[in-house]
């Protein structure tokens, strides 16, 4: 077993120190908002892969089926040595990849991300049996975090990718930002694999994030239980209703938890004070839904030149090969 599985990149003074202030902007704004990744401490990224095999929610079955048709071609394509993935939660879908980078045999090292310690050491252990002759190494951090420390230490034969469309669930301006430091901890190239999730009905939108068992309802409302304990909250989760719509007009979908009372709640190491009029809510989520097209645009404008790109045969999900 390697000596150092997970390097915890979140651990300097300035990160500790602004811990939870996007919290406070968030919830002191009209309407209020939490940043998504606030749903990810270990339970909601169980949760999260609950969410990944329900039978509404599509997009991991659909990116899967994708991958299974292309992975040796990406491995092929991009002969790289290094494969670093942002938010690789269990990485099970990445198992495609590391099996199809396996068969041509070179030396090879994975380094899947994550924001979540107790779903990284997992997955960092079992891939370590799975692929023994690959060197594996966790990083524990923020995407921001993770692409300054891959700025830090370039390699030539290295692939970054995105999987589930996780960069729908940043604003455009903030999406822009992430391409941009992606492009910035890329070396010419070097490649960057991105999946996205591509606009459809409504019909089959709505479904995927309200779904029947509840799981989704459960992750929306784990964000406040994950607030209570990093920030010594009291948020009765009782008085929330979990709904996700879909804005067509902005072709995202949109994720709210509704509180039902006129109540004020406090996070008493972030010493804030939150009250709620009865039905006033919280948008917790966006998940944007994609052009193939216009996003390909953007890429190149960001330096990312298009190798190729691969959808499914109801062009749901596609994945997106860059070369910087
Ligand atoms: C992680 N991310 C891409 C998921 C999505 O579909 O936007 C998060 C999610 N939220 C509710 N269901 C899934």
């Amino acid at each position: 077993m390697p000596p150092q599985l997970v390097k915890i990149l979140n651990d300097s003074y300035q990160a500790v120190k602004n811990d939870g202030q996007d919290v406070i902007a968030g919830l002191t704004k009209n309407p209020k908002t939490l940043p998504p990744k606030y749903f990810y401490d270990d339970y909601g990224s169980e949760l999260f892969e609950q969410i990944c095999a329900l039978p509404e929610y599509y997009p991991t079955r659909t990116e899967a089926s994708i991958l299974e048709e292309c992975a040796d071609e990406i491995a092929e394509l991009t002969g790289s040595r290094e494969l670093v993935e942002l938010g690789s939660g269990s990485s099970t879908k990445t198992r495609l990849l590391l099996d199809a980078y396996q068969k041509i045999g070179n030396s090879f090292t994975y380094i899947p991300t994550d924001v979540s310690g107790g779903i990284l050491k997992n997955s960092v252990l079992e891939l370590q049996e799975k692929y023994p002759d690959f060197s594996i190494q966790g990083l524990l951090g923020t995407y921001q975090q993770t692409l300054t420390y891959l700025e830090s230490t370039p390699a030539a034969l290295r692939t970054v990718c995105f999987l589930g469309s996780s960069v729908g669930n940043f604003p455009p301006q903030e999406f822009d930002s992430l391409l941009t430091q992606i492009t910035k901890s890329l070396e010419p190239g070097n490649y960057f694999l991105l999946g996205i999730d591509l606009q459809k009905p409504k019909e089959i939108l709505e479904p995927a994030y309200n779904d029947r068992q509840g799981i989704t309802a459960a992750f929306n409302l784990n964000m406040l239980s994950h607030l209570n304990w990093r920030f010594q909250g009291n948020f009765d989760l009782d008085v929330f209703n979990h709904k996700a719509i879909y804005n067509q007009a902005e072709s995202q979908i949109e994720m709210r938890l509704y509180c039902q009372e006129n109540v004020t709640f406090s996070l008493e190491t972030l010493d804030l004070k939150v009250t709620f009029q009865a039905g006033e809510s919280i948008m917790t989520e966006i998940s944007r839904k994609f052009d193939l097209g216009i996003l390909q645009t953007k890429l190149e404008a960001k330096e990312l030149k298009i190798k190729k790109v691969w959808t499914d045969p109801k062009k749901w999900f596609g994945l997106i090969l860059c070369q910087a």
